[in-house]
């Protein structure tokens, strides 16, 4: 089964996302997800320079020897944007292979672990009433898992709250929107918020929190401490992971647990975080790691270390990203959770899919191949529209992590 054409179709349907097509001389054809939110335009010419031309005529069926060229054959190894390029390769040629052999993707991974995937909402809130209530639509909705994120009094603009109760989409403008960040309000507040969450909506659903980066190793290891009494699902991001000895401290200090890699590219950016058992659940996906191929090594090497997986799905990674997942999330052993903050339906009509929401759960279809397809000609009426994160800037202007 040859190659005989690979095409990038970058469509903004209320967002950007960068979608690669592969077809092949037997009529199927494969989708990818390669969307790097905020620098999308990167990834797109990485494939159409670098990766299209060497993929033309190569044996469709080879997805291992494929991965490896990329991989190796880029020299340059690892990074956002030639792990993207890698993993919308990658999972076309998975969507190929399963279509080819008329099977759902998990079939070929190993089958069904389980019959639905555990997924969080986002909930989010301008301050500690308002989020509170927003947790509680959540519930009602049928979710069992709902990370909540609220406005900090007297900061603007905190991470994660959105101007509309279901949708927050950071990438918010051509240029980057400077927002002010404070730790010392932050840890002063978060306590209540949970404590307030608990009392309202008890201890039965699971709560999740998103630190976004923002703490030092000790300012983390004090709000996983102070959290402990609310018992949370997983702190994230606390701290960032680029030292990842960093973690040592944090761990060290508090039981709450912790979880990381929304933004690592390789198994070698969170290899000690997971053999020190320094984090219980790795954030990593399949569009942010090299795709099915490498992320299913991430996890099994994961699975020794009692961690467990809570892929990154956020709007900016595509339905083509969030199939692919499902498909990953219900065979995987050490599954923990999957992220869901619902696409638009502007989005969902140009990926028609086959996945669904049901009581806190998604369910993957039975269509051959990762379910997800792409409405080219409707794509075509959204065109690109640059489109950049916001930074953070502490309050005496020194520049922070967003
Ligand atoms: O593009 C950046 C988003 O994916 C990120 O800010 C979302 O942190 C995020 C999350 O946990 O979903
Ligand atoms: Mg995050």
């Amino acid at each position: 089964m040859r190659i005989t054409g690979a095409r990038v179709i970058v469509t903004s349907p209320g967002r950007n996302f960068v979608t690669l097509k592969i077809e092949t001389d037997q009529g199927v054809y494969g989708i990818g997800d390669a969307t790097l939110n905020g620098r999308e335009k990167s990834v797109v010419a990485y494939l159409e320079d670098h990766v299209i031309p060497v993929l033309i005529g190569r044996d469709a069926r080879r997805i291992e020897d494929i991965w490896q060229f990329l991989y190796r054959g880029a020299y340059w190894r690892r990074g956002p944007v030639t792990m993207r390029a890698i993993a919308a390769v990658d999972v076309a040629l998975w969507d190929i292979k399963a279509k080819a052999l008329g099977a759902p993707l998990y079939d070929l991974l190993g089958g069904r672990s389980r019959d639905g995937v555990l997924v969080y909402g986002h909930a989010n809130g301008s301050d500690l009433e308002d989020t509170v209530e927003a947790v509680g639509r959540y519930i009602d909705a049928g979710y069992k898992a709902v990370r909540a994120q609220s406005g900090v009094p007297g900061l603007d603009l905190a991470y994660g709250v959105g101007r509309g109760d279901m949708y927050y989409e950071p990438a918010d403008a051509t240029l980057p929107t400077e927002t002010t960040w404070d730790t010392r309000k932050y840890l002063r507040y978060l306590p209540t918020l949970f404590e307030a969450l608990r009392k309202e909506h008890g201890f039965d659903v699971a709560l999740l929190h998103d630190g976004h980066h923002r703490m030092t190793p000790r300012e983390a290891a004090q709000l996983g401490k102070s959290l402990e009494p609310y018992d949370l699902f997983w702190l994230e991001d606390s701290t960032p992971a680029e030292n990842q000895e960093a973690f040592r401290l944090i761990r060290q200090h508090t039981t709450t647990p912790l979880a990381v890699g929304e933004v690592f590219n390789t198994i070698w950016d969170a290899k000690d975080l997971i053999q020190e058992q320094l984090i219980d659940y790795i954030r990593t996906t399949i569009v942010g790691a090299g795709g099915l191929t490498h992320l299913r090594r991430i996890a099994d090497f994961a699975s020794l270390w009692s961690v467990r997986t809570g892929c990154h799905g956020a709007t900016d990674l595509s339905p083509v990203t969030m199939g692919a997942a499902l498909h990953f999330d219900t065979w995987v052993p050490n599954f923990g959770i999957q992220e869901y903050m619902r696409h638009s339906e502007e989005t969902d009509a140009v990926f028609p899919h086959d996945y669904r929401f049901d009581k806190g759960m998604l369910y993957v279809g039975d269509t051959p191949g990762h379910g997800v397809d792409i409405d080219e000609a409707l794509a075509a009426k959204h065109p690109y529209e640059p489109r950049q994160l916001p930074v953070a800037r502490l309050e005496d202007g020194t520049m922070w992590n967003w």
